[in-house]
Parts: structure tokens; sequence; C-alpha cells
């Protein structure tokens, strides 16, 4: 049987528990995980502001981790079937913040969302982080 890749989409900024934890339970939907890491200017545009690390920072970081074989840059929330027929992916996993909102892609391939790990953010993060500065 050939194998089966998984594929999934974030921008790990400011890299924590909940970024890993939902790497590491999409690794174990197939036999390869490959990552699309949103670029700074999809950020910028989404959600009006860059993130903390930059991409090749945030791209890095991904990469170096067990569970990922492969990343890349993601330039854009509407290229996501392309993504998935590039990367040969059979299940699209995204956390369930994102419930319901890819099923569009469902024709190329399975879609699974995954529950968050409760209590920790990014924004929390930063926010903490900046409540310690005197
Ligand atoms: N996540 C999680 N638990 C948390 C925080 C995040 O499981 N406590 C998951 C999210 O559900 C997502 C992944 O970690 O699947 C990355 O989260 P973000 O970096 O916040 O990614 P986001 O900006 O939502 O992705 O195509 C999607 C875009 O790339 C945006």
């Amino acid at each position: 049987m050939s194998e089966r890749t998984v594929i999934t989409f974030g921008t790990f900024d400011v890299f924590h528990v909940g970024h890993i934890r939902v790497l590491q339970r999409a690794a174990a939907l197939g036999d390869r995980l490959v990552v699309g890491v949103s670029a700074d200017a999809l950020n910028i545009s989404k959600k009006g502001r860059a993130p903390v690390y930059s991409q090749d920072e945030r791209m890095e970081i991904v990469a170096s981790l067990r569970v990922v074989d492969d990343v890349f840059v993601e330039e854009s929330l509407e290229l996501k079937r392309d993504y998935i027929v590039e990367h040969g992916a059979d299940v699209l996993v995204m956390g369930d913040d994102w419930a319901g909102k890819f099923d569009w892609v469902s024709d190329v391939c399975e879609v699974v969302y995954l529950p968050r790990t409760p209590s920790v953010s990014t924004t929390g993060l930063i926010e903490h982080i900046a409540s310690l500065a005197p």
C-alpha cells in the first residue's frame, strides 16, 4: 500500500505545546507529515500584524521537529486545494478553531479537525510576557 500523506497549516508563532500536540496528532494519522507555514504577508493581511518570529524562523522551528517531514510557505488560504494536490496529501488536518472552514477541499482529500489544546495560545503568551515588563 502507498504511504499516507498528512498536510496541515498554521502560523506556529511563539511555538508552544498546543502546536507540538496538534502536529504529533496529525503525524499519527499517516506516514508522512507536510506543514504549510503561513507567510508573514498572509498574517499581516488577515490579522493586521506581523508574527513575532519571521516566516524563515517559524519554518526553521517547524522543520526541525521529529514528526515533520517537509515544510513550505503558505501564501494564501484560498490556495489550500492546490497545496494539497501539489504535495499529494491524503488528509488535511486543522485545529477545531477552523471547524467546517475547509470542508470545500473534501473533493480532493479527507478533512479532519482536531480539538485544540486548552489554555495555551500565542496571544496569551505575548500578553503574559508583556505583563512581565517593568
Ligand atoms: N493549536 C492547538 N491548540 C492551541 C493552539 C493552536 O491545537 N492551544 C493548533 C491550531 O488549531 C492550528 C495549529 O495549532 O491547527 C496552528 O495554530 P496557529 O499558529 O494559530 O495557526 P493559524 O494562524 O490558525 O493558521 O491555513 C491556516 C492558517 O495557516 C492560519
